[in-house]
């Protein structure tokens, strides 16, 4: 198809409803309104109602940990996690992450130690571990990405020879396995998200898992308010809880889950077989030998390969209705508080930076068919095949962008 069609040269977007990283999978509706009007005859609308203690019983099982606490979202889960494990001081994070893993520890005045990565695998390398400790080095939040997990053994391995605490950020991770065994069970604790953008979601919502009798119950105390008993304080504390509406969705989306990740499979796979022959353009591919969620989608993107740079293409796939995202550009060590400070030695990040200009993250989920794939692939190709008349378009449009929001 000639490169005049695209939208960008005026011709009709390839999507009329623009295609979302994100878009929320729901699951069975009527199973969940059914949920929601029990509670609401119940009356019980929160305060670990019937369905939290539902919700967390269920996901114990499937993360086959002793304890899983639900949270109001994954942040609060993160913050009372490092809290009551006594994070201080400071602690080693990636800075290819979602802001909010920096933020939990910054916000507890714990201030994060931001490692670079393993280009390979786009998580924290273990050797900056020895490079970054320092006496003030109290934990470690390595962050699964994309729910692919970071090499664990090795990360526990270093902690426990340097009494580090680690508190794995799983929010990607829920339902795949390292090694066989179920994320949620590693480290002191592991953390998750069910914000809606996840594959299992509960509108907003998060949990910690672990293993550990003692951590449960601090945990448990810290996220309402410090109240063993009615009346009987014993721990200062917040309120971290998730209420009645958010459990019963996620009751009926952990119903669905098995049918999410079939989805998700089955448009990893569209990508993986669409995109095989186009040069410059390689996605990250998950372990078949795991179990996998497949709720990210992510390229990487090799200018020199394509002769169109990342953000060229992104901007293209807009003008089409696909709305690609550069998740986590431009990296956290690039946003504030962090980026006013001055950087100590081993802090510049070259690979973390390298990465972040190549990544984009596609749209899939259940809102995203493999036929739409098909559409997103050829619309890639048909992007790179014109990248010439592209970049001058894309040039002269921009051009006049700047000039106009100038005259204003
Ligand atoms: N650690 C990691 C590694 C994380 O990725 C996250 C969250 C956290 C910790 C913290 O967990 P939470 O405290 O959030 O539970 C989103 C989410 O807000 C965030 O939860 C998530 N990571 C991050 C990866 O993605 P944005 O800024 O991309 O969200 P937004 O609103 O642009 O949503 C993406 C797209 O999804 C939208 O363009 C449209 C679609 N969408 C979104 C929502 C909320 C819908 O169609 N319906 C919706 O209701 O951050």
């Amino acid at each position: 198809m000639s490169i005049k069609r695209l939208a960008l040269f005026g011709g009709e977007p390839e999507f009329r409803h623009t295609l979302h990283v994100g878009t929320p999978n729901i699951g069975d509706t009527k199973r969940f309104l059914t949920r929601v009007e029990n509670l609401l005859n119940r009356r019980q609308l929160t305060n670990r109602g019937p369905l939290v203690r539902e919700l967390e019983c269920r996901m114990a099982e499937l993360l086959d940990v002793k304890h899983c606490l639900t949270m109001s979202n994954g942040t609060a889960a993160l913050e009372i996690a490092t809290r009551a494990l006594n994070f201080k001081g400071n602690a080693i994070v990636p800075a290819l992450t979602f802001v909010a893993t920096a933020h939990a520890l910054e916000w507890q005045r714990v201030r994060p130690i931001f490692a670079d990565i393993a280009p390979s695998t786009h998580h924290l390398d273990p050797r900056g571990i020895d490079r970054l400790a320092t006496s003030l080095t109290s934990g470690i939040i390595p962050v699964n990405l994309w729910g692919r997990t970071v090499d664990i053994g090795t990360v526990v391995a270093k902690a426990a020879g340097r009494g580090l605490a680690v508190v794995f950020d799983s929010s990607h991770a829920f339902g795949c396995t390292y090694k066989g065994k179920p994320v949620g069970g590693f480290g002191s604790a592991e953390i998750f998200s069910f914000h809606a953008t996840k594959f299992v979601n509960t509108f907003e919502g998060g949990a910690v898992a672990t293993n550990d009798d003692a951590l449960a119950e601090r945990i448990r105390l810290m996220q309402n308010f410090g109240f063993a008993d009615r009346d009987q304080v014993i721990h200062v504390g917040i309120n971290g809880k998730m209420n009645e509406v958010a459990a019963a969705m996620g009751l009926t989306s952990l119903e669905a889950m098995d049918g999410f990740i079939a989805h998700n499979h089955a448009n990893y796979c569209a990508y993986l077989e669409g995109l095989t022959n186009v040069e410059g353009i390689s996605l990250v591919e998950y372990d078949a030998s795991e179990r996998n969620n497949y709720q990210y989608i992510v390229i990487e993107v090799d200018d020199v390969a394509t002769g169109l740079h990342r953000d060229q293409i992104m901007q293209v796939l807009h003008t089409e209705g696909v709305d690609a995202r550069r998740y986590f550009y431009p990296g956290c060590h690039h946003m504030e508080p962090y980026r006013s400070r001055p950087k100590p030695a081993g802090q510049i990040l070259t690979l973390t930076d390298e990465t972040l200009a190549r990544v984009l993250t596609l749209p899939t989920g259940t809102a995203v068919t493999a036929a739409d794939i098909r559409r997103i692939v050829s619309l890639i190709q048909r992007i790179l095949d014109g990248r010439i008349e592209v970049s001058h378009q894309l040039a002269k449009h921009n051009h006049s962008a700047r000039f106009t929001s100038s005259q204003k």
